[in-house]
């Protein structure tokens, strides 16, 4: 008989490789602390210097053809990689000249039995352990966004969360992984806004639809407000998306964002959906 100790599966493997070991503590709290407690995780994060033999520790020097900043040495990663990975692992280098990391990989990744992080510091980490490690492993060098950061480490949380949370058991309610935005088979769409109690808050009101109980209104409301959030805010995902499965409703709502678009190209100051800026003079004009 199951209880909360009892592991559905196999318990997924997750070690990380870090200058920063502390760093990664976070991960021990809130829903994935209860994973691991539970042992439907299992997670050891190591200190990158132990697989040193200096006396300085060192784990950078400069880089060939010059250049700013420094690189990460091939033969402390080498070793640290031959006695982390093992024979299914599957090795993930955070990096912005990386893949996108996806609501897809994430369901790939949380697959797998072993998942091996290793985070750069400084310029990143000597190309060579890279392709070293892909002659043994399967290894993805992968982008969370568009920006730099000052390490991998951060780039870990964020994967780490988005993995665990699919692990069969952890989270309290089933439903909620499936229905995500960007679950593989949900329509690509934006989530709409969430309201809760009370009915009035601030002087704002929440929808009267959500509150009549009509069940087939309050979906179409919501996919209204999907379709109207993901124009505004995420165009790029209505494209792919593709005319094809939309609904002569969907098509309103859509032609009526893009007419609001175009009034409001010749109007100053207007927010298109956006949330309007807050107004510090409280609507006082001083000419
Ligand atoms: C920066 C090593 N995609 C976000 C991201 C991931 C990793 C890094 N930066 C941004 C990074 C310096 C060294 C990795």
């Amino acid at each position: 008989m199951p209880d909360e100790v009892t592991p559905y599966a196999d318990p997924m493997r997750i070690d990380v490789v870090t200058i920063f070991p502390e760093y990664l503590q976070p991960l021990r709290t809130a829903l994935l602390g209860k994973a691991i407690e539970r042992e439907l995780l299992s997670l050891a994060v190591h200190d990158l210097r132990d697989w040193t033999h200096d006396v300085h520790r060192s784990v950078d020097s400069a880089p060939y053809g010059g250049g700013p900043g420094m690189v990460m040495k091939p033969q402390v990663w080498g070793e640290a990689l031959d006695d982390v990975c093992g024979e299914r692992t599957r090795l993930i280098v955070p990096t912005p000249a990386g893949e996108p990391f996806t609501q897809r990989l994430a369901q790939a990744y949380a697959e797998q039995e072993h998942l091996v992080f290793a985070c750069g510091r400084y310029e990143g980490i000597d190309q060579r352990v890279i392709t070293d490690a892909a002659r043994r492993m399967p290894v993805d060098e992968v982008s969370i966004g568009d920006y730099v950061l000052a390490g991998g480490e951060a780039a870990v949380l964020v994967m780490v969360e988005a993995v665990a949370r699919l692990l069969p058991g952890v989270l309290g309610n089933p439903a909620s992984a499936r229905d995500d935005s960007f679950a593989s088979d949900a329509s690509p769409l934006l989530e709409g806004p969430s309201y809760t109690r009370p009915e009035v808050w601030r002087g704002q009101e929440v929808p009267q639809v959500l509150r009549s109980g009509d069940h087939a209104k309050i979906a179409r409301f919501n996919r209204d407000e999907a379709l109207r959030r993901t124009a505004v805010r995420r165009p790029d995902l209505l494209r792919s998306a593709g005319a094809a499965g939309w609904d002569r409703r969907d098509r309103e709502v859509l032609d009526d964002v893009s007419a609001a678009d175009d009034v409001a190209d010749s109007v100053a100051g207007d927010t298109r959906g956006r949330t309007p800026p807050c107004d510090s003079d409280g609507g006082v004009c001083d000419t």
